[in-house]
């Protein structure tokens, strides 16, 4: 951090916001933070602009690298956020996600309706995932296409379900020009190992066993984590204690917010710049503005309704509540500790999770939504039917 080589944050910061600049500036970045400039010099199509401006400081920081272990390790090692979010505050950089991969064939990309039910759990208390990180334009409503950086191409990444004491054995390839990685809230893991970047062609494994039930949140938390989450890089994952909670038809919501920019190839782009104001275009369940209203959850009279809510922000939180229906419980912490009853409305906190239980007794359509109504005229809202 202190090489004397090393452009001074402030100077880096204080040249001119283009959108090659931003990019040139994150690579000087990345000696300080090695996953930064990796990060954001490989938004490129091609990435092969890392070089420019900002080369020569880039090449006097690789024998540090060598010193530190393999320079790989020491480049695309994970990203602090805490130290990424300090540099990239003050509107100076810019950055989008549009890149090839991500906008070519938008106008084909199809629209589906993302299930919201909770699969099964892993059986023989062991979980193999294995997850691609790409580009991918991806169709949030009838008339319009995102320029995604996705899990498995798409927003959110799958449901991932599994119990308290399994074992979670997961690996990321990334496919994407972009360096990625994950970072899994259930897993408690040394992070610079297990949630370190990887480049194309390469792939990051690991192994955890969830301590906790809940539902929790995943993500890429490569630098800057804003703008890995804000473009899609997010899912939940579900951990079911070992004691099987009552009977209950189970469906995982995933707030996520829309910060988008300029139309690439018939895509629209991420926009860095407007993460940054914290006003998202659209905030969304499941990655598409009010999907439960055109199609909603359908469920039977006398059914219990468990909802596993995860708020992947980036910065909001879901206000959670369903219009003409009480929750008998609301776990706390993790279920079925920490019950409360007869709960109106309850916050999750971005990166957080909660489980909510209700007893649909009465028949009709209950609309359930972001209690911030700001959030839900953005799209946080949809129908649970009861029939
Ligand atoms: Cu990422």
């Amino acid at each position: 951090m202190s090489n004397p080589d090393t452009p001074r944050l402030s100077e880096i910061l204080a040249r001119p916001a283009t959108r090659r600049d931003f990019l040139s500036r994150a690579s000087a970045l990345s000696l300080a933070i090695p996953a930064v400039g990796a990060a954001l010099t490989s938004c490129t199509p091609n990435g092969d602009q890392r070089a420019d401006s900002s080369g020569a400081a880039a090449r006097s920081a690789q024998p540090a690298a060598g010193a530190a272990g393999s320079q790989d390790s020491l480049l695309h090692h994970n990203s602090d956020s805490r130290l990424d979010s300090a540099v990239l505050k003050g509107g100076h950089a810019t950055g989008t996600s549009a890149t090839h991969e991500g906008t070519e064939r938008a106008a084909e990309a199809k629209y589906h309706r993302y299930d919201p039910t909770l699969p099964p759990p892993a059986s023989g208390n062991r979980l193999q995932i294995h997850f691609h990180a790409r580009e991918a334009p991806i169709r949030i409503s009838d008339d319009l296409v995102v320029a995604g950086w996705t899990f498995d191409g798409d927003i959110p990444g799958p449901i991932v379900h599994c119990r308290v004491g399994d074992t979670v054995e997961f690996t990321l390839t990334n496919d994407s020009n972009i360096p990625h990685s994950m970072d899994f809230h259930a897993a408690q893991i040394d992070p610079k190992v297990a949630f370190r970047s990887v480049i194309k062609g390469q792939s990051v494994s690991y192994t955890f066993k969830p301590r906790w039930a809940g539902a929790f949140m995943y993500h890429c938390g490569t630098a800057p984590v804003l703008m890995h989450i804000g473009s899609g890089m997010y899912g939940a994952i579900v951990v079911s204690p070992r004691e099987p909670l009552p009977a209950a038809k189970e469906f995982v919501l995933v707030q996520g917010e829309y910060y988008l920019g300029d139309t690439v190839n018939g895509a629209r782009a991420f926009d860095y710049q407007k993460m940054l104001t914290t006003l998202p275009d659209f905030v969304t369940f499941n990655g598409r503005p009010n999907q439960y209203i055109k199609e909603p959850i359908r469920v039977k009279v006398g059914d219990r309704v468990r909802f596993w809510v995860t708020s992947v922000g980036p910065q909001h939180p879901c206000n959670f509540h369903v219009v003409g229906e009480q929750f008998d419980t609301v776990y706390l912490g993790a279920p079925p500790g920490s019950a409360i009853r007869g709960v109106q409305t309850f916050a999750v906190p971005a990166g957080g999770g909660m489980c909510f239980e209700l007893m649909c007794d009465v028949a009709g359509e209950f609309p359930f939504v972001n209690h911030a109504f700001g959030h839900g005229q953005k799209g946080a809202i949809g129908i649970l039917a009861v029939e």
